[in-house]
């Protein structure tokens, strides 16, 4: 199995610089490779991961609202698609003219999006494997008009606020001024700890499992020489920050090589693997406002644990 990005310097560059800094990371993207994919598709299946659960209540409870709100015949932009069952569940209200799944996780894309035209022949499809965080430009076979940027899952909490709001100024700027495009997000609300804890942690392992994978893809795609049993889950809520923190933490002292470079590491210290920040409503329509969406809508679930948002500029 080739992995695209294996004669990729920037990725090799990127994933370098932050294994060498003071406080190590790696970005939340390489936790997808194709078994990475897979792992997350075992989460939202998981008894404490509640986000896909409670947004798939959402869409459901309220399909007609969504689909009267949004319009029929959309451009649909699905960004991180995944395995496009979040989508799908749309179609049958929203009827996009187009359906254009993005996702980093190459083969795993592909694989969805074959399964997808066979259930929905008459849809367009165009899967586009790319790495959205670094840019927003799509071919120009993607229709311009009706463009709805579809961001589920909470998966724009991975950015940092600062950041969340360059990305939502990106998706304004995609979108055609006085064509009715909109945005299509997917945002977990703050709650008590212990469930939020839960959700990162879960009993089985599997998001240990899944944090716990990166250092394979990393392994692959930079050459290095991570043991994933030298390597301990961490995932739990900071209240100060809003937000999950995932690291992997170091079970004793270690020294991790690859060509070109090596980074020490010292038992219990850490490398930052992911932030998902959690938001209030409130926050969360402040944010919209200063990207520059005047307009938006908001559904939540019963529990008020996680809010479909639709805007507009
Ligand atoms: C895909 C970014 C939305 O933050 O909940 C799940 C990823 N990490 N469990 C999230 C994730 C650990 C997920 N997002």
């Amino acid at each position: 199995m080739q992995d695209d990005w294996s004669e990729n310097c920037p990725v090799r560059n990127e994933l370098q610089d932050g294994l060498t800094a003071a406080a190590a990371s790696i970005s939340p993207k390489y936790f997808y490779d194709a078994l990475g994919s897979t792992l997350f598709e075992a989460i939202c299946a998981l008894p404490e991961y509640y986000p896909t659960r409670t947004e798939a209540q959402i869409f459901d409870q309220h399909a007609d609202d969504i689909a009267a709100t949004v319009g029929k015949g959309v451009t649909m932009i699905d960004l991180g698609a995944g395995n496009c069952a979040k989508a799908a569940r749309l179609f049958p209200s929203l009827q996009p003219r187009q359906y254009v799944p993005i996702d980093i996780s190459t083969e795993f894309l592909r694989d969805a999006v074959s399964g997808l035209r066979q259930k929905f022949p008459a849809i367009p499809m165009q899967e586009i494997a790319m790495d959205f965080s670094a840019s927003l430009q799509l071919p120009s076979t993607v229709g311009r008009e009706n463009r709805l940027f579809f961001y589920p899952g909470s998966s724009l909490g991975n950015f940092a606020p600062d950041e969340a709001l360059q990305f939502l100024r990106r998706m304004r700027h995609g979108l055609q001024l006085g064509e009715g495009g909109g945005v299509l997000l997917g945002i977990d609300l703050v709650k008590e700890k212990a469930v939020l804890d839960a959700a990162y942690d879960d009993a089985l392992g599997v998001t240990a499992a899944f944090n716990r994978n990166a250092l394979l893809h990393v392994n692959r795609l930079l050459g290095s020489d991570f043991a994933v049993d030298d390597w301990q889950h961490r995932g739990f809520f900071n209240p100060e920050l809003s937000r999950i923190e995932m690291h992997l933490e170091a079970r004793r002292d270690l020294t991790v090589t690859w060509c070109g470079g090596e980074r020490t590491f010292r038992r219990g210290e850490r490398i930052h693997t992911e932030n998902s920040y959690k938001f209030t409503p409130d926050g969360f329509s402040d944010l919209l406002r200063q990207a520059g969406f005047g307009q938006a809508r908001m559904w939540f679930d019963p529990q008020k644990w996680f809010m479909l948002c639709y805007a507009r500029p």
